[in-house]
């Protein structure tokens, strides 16, 4: 478990103490996924890279949206738009809309994922209708994944309700809501697409096809305290 044998013997109103505390979990515990293949912490990386940390995001809920609190290194605030734990799902594209209209020479980013683009994906019709050319990245496991984790973990992998294999295609869709599509399958076809989506002066949408069972950590089992935060080293998986 990372913080229960850490946090012990802290003072809690001293913050150089808890910062520099926090510096040496970073190193003991740092965030890792897998480089060998395009997945949702490397599509938030990259676009961290691309847009010099400096565009305003938004998001929906599930882990599209724990990884990009997690990769995406926030520099001011207000920087990222998202339900937090509301867990609104279908949040991210208006509020990345109306973030676009707040401050049109920024980049503004809505991440997705599948599940949520669901829900109101038709909201890319109004973008293209007052061309308000914001970019829509799906990260598509073709799963509700945060839902399917703890399927996954906890409830013996019984899928229920959490497997989307319909044949939606989103860039079809996004096509013909008028907008301009990519599918990305492979990290080396991300960046020049990212770069051409910065570019364009319309509104975008990017599927970005990612692993059903990537997982979130560190992560806390249901009912357990913060303090029993665990990640993957500690299941063996
Ligand atoms: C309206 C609503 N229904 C259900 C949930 C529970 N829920 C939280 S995350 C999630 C999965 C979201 O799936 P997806 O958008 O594909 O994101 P992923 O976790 O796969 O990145 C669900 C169903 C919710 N937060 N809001
Ligand atoms: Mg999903």
């Amino acid at each position: 478990m990372i913080l229960r044998r850490l946090n012990a013997r802290l003072d809690p109103v001293n913050h150089d103490e808890w910062l520099a505390h926090i510096d040496r979990m970073k190193d003991m515990y740092p965030l890792r996924y897998d480089k060998d293949v395009l997945s949702g912490p490397y599509v938030i990386e990259k676009l961290y890279e691309v847009t010099d940390g400096d565009a305003v995001i938004s998001t929906d809920v599930g882990q599209h949206q724990m990884w990009t609190a997690q990769y995406y290194k926030f520099k001011q605030p207000r920087q990222l738009l998202t339900s937090g734990g509301l867990g609104t799902m279908g949040y991210g594209l208006g509020a990345c809309i109306g973030a676009k209209m707040g401050v049109p020479d920024k980049t503004v980013i809505n991440i997705a994922g599948d599940g949520c683009f669901r829900m109101n994906m038709n909201e890319i019709a109004t973008a293209v209708r007052y061309n308000i050319p914001i970019i829509q990245i799906v990260l598509n496991n073709h799963v509700l994944g945060m839902v399917r984790q703890w399927q996954t973990l906890f409830y013996g992998k019984r899928y229920s309700h959490t497997v989307l294999n319909d044949k939606m295609d989103f860039v079809k869709v996004a096509e013909g809501m008028g907008a301009r599509a990519y599918r990305v399958t492979s990290k080396e076809e991300l960046e020049p697409v990212l770069r051409e989506a910065i570019e364009a002066d319309e509104p975008v949408v990017i599927d970005c096809q990612i692993h059903c069972d990537d997982k979130v950590f560190p992560m806390v089992s249901p009912g357990a305290p913060i303090e029993d935060a665990f990640d993957a080293n500690d299941l063996k998986i």
